[in-house]
Parts: C-alpha cells; structure tokens; sequence
C-alpha cells in the first residue's frame, strides 16, 4: 500500500468521503460527538480541579477573585455621581421593612451612644445623635435591594453623607472641606465603618460615600429608627447592595487602602455596587 491511499484512508475515517455510507456517517458523528463530550467534561472538571488548588484570597479562590475585582474596574467605571436612583411617592413604601442580618447587633447599646468620627491619627470626633439632627434632614424612598435576591421599597430619613462631611470637614488629608467633584487631590479612597462592638464592618469608596442619595439614617417611615434596623445610625447607600448599608454605626474612619470588609472577607465582592 501506498502513502497516498493511507492518507486518503485516514482522511476518510475522520472527514468521511461523498461514497460514504449513511451508517457510516451516523457512525462517525456520534464517534466526534463523544468525544468532543469526554474533552468537555474533563475540560470543566480539570479546570475546577486548577481553581481549587489556587490560593484563597478573602474566603474565596483566587481565580474567582480575580473576576470579582476586573468587575469592579467595569462598574467603577461607568459610575457617575449624577446618576441618581429612582425614588417612588410615599404610598408605595412597605409599612414592615423587612429585617435582615443582626450582625454587630446583639449586645445591648450603650445608652450613651456617641458616633465616634475618626478623622487623621490624633483627630476624633464624637457627635451625638442629637448634633447629626441638627443638619438638614433628606429622605429616601427607593428599592432597597439584597444580594440574598430581594427587595424592596423603603422609606429612609437621615442627614447625607456628604451633608455631614462638609459641615464637619471629613474625608480630606488637611481637613479642608472635601469637594469629591473637584477630583479633590485630599480626598482619602474609602471610608470604613464599625459597629459599636466592631462584630461588622464595611468599607465603601468615595465616590459612593459622596454620591448624593447616600445617608446617614436615623428615621425609618418618618418614625425614629427602630432597635433591629441599625438604631440609632444607619448607613443607606443605595448605590450598592444591602450588605454595605451597615446598622448601628459606632466608628466612622477614612483611608486610603480599602477598609476592612465583613461580607468581602467571606468572599463577596468589594465593591458590590449597582
Ligand atoms: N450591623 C449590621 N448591619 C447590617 C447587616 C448586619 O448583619 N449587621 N446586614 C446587612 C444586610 S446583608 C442587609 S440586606 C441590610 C438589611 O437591612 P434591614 O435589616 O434594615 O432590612 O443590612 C445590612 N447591614
Ligand atoms: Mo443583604
């Protein structure tokens, strides 16, 4: 035999030829469907395999993480300040917002509650709730949204963020009055928050802290803030999902690496925006 006819052959058994057989054609496609099947399969499986064996980084694999992060470069991107979230009439807010995570809640509150505003190393700040009153109050209707999957419509009052940053000079390295649209050179990255008893934590991005729906709540449905909804100070940011809007704020800091993150460090996105 030839070489030709090998290859002709060989050409054949995988390509098939006009004299081919019906059978035989059946015959070879379900030959390439399996094994384009086993190649498929080992392919997922082995590449599972890959990712399980890479490092973890903040509860979850680095792979993963990397796909996380490359989404916040996309939605950091097309954020704007100007793009405000749809708020909607009294009517259609729910009279028993739904509570949700108790995390940095379960110890009693000290009645002599204070926000304690940390603004540089050897420069503290404590308001009372009654000093946060005395700014302009804003309120928020708007779909309240849970990583968990739900939503729902809710009605927030409190002071915003970026009310109370003026007024008191937070979030810039000299203590001037930040100005988030003047791309403010002073302004630090982030800022992070704890509960009094440090139990959760969240860290938010500048742009979102200074986006203007964003509040510092003290009143749900027009009525002061009740025990399990983050009384006496919550944030409201409704620029992200549930899990940054942190119940019971007891410290407020600002920095430039990102803050420490509760859900992050289980494994869910930093940024977590919408
Ligand atoms: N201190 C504290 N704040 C928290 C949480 C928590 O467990 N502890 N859960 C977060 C999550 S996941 C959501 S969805 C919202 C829920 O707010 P709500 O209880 O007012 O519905 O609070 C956020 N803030
Ligand atoms: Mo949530």
């Amino acid at each position: 035999m030839n070489w030709r006819k090998n290859i002709v052959r060989i050409k054949s058994f995988f390509f098939g030829n006009k004299e081919e057989s019906i059978n035989r054609k059946i015959t070879r496609r379900t030959i390439y469907s399996f094994l384009s099947l086993i190649f498929l399969y080992s392919l997922s499986v082995y590449s599972w395999k890959w990712i399980r064996k890479q490092k973890s980084e903040q509860g979850i694999y680095q792979p993963l993480r990397k796909v996380l992060n490359s989404n916040e470069t996309v939605f950091s991107k097309i954020y704007s300040l100007s793009d405000l979230v749809p708020e909607y009439p009294v009517s259609q807010a729910v009279k028993n917002a739904r509570v949700n995570g108790f995390i940095g809640m379960r110890s009693k509150l000290d009645s002599l509650w204070q926000l304690t505003i940390i603004r540089g190393s050897g420069d503290t700040l404590k308001l009372t709730l009654d000093d946060i009153k005395k700014l302009p109050k804003t309120e928020l209707i708007f779909d309240f949204k849970c990583v968990e999957g739900w939503s729902q419509i809710s009605h927030w009052g409190g002071v915003r963020f970026s009310d109370i940053a003026k007024h008191y000079q937070l979030g810039t390295k000299d203590r001037s009055t930040p100005d988030i649209m003047q791309n403010d050179e002073e302004l630090y990255g982030y800022t992070g928050f704890y509960t009094p008893d440090s139990a959760y934590y969240v860290g938010l991005d500048m742009p979102s802290m200074f986006h203007p729906q964003t509040l510092l709540c003290y009143e749900l449905n027009g009525k002061t803030l009740p025990m399990n909804q983050g009384y006496p100070l919550r944030l409201i940011c409704p620029v992200k999902y549930g899990i940054k809007s942190i119940k019971r704020i007891g410290t407020i800091y600002f920095s430039d690496s990102r803050p420490r993150d509760y859900w992050y460090e289980r494994g869910y996105d930093y940024y977590s925006g919408l």
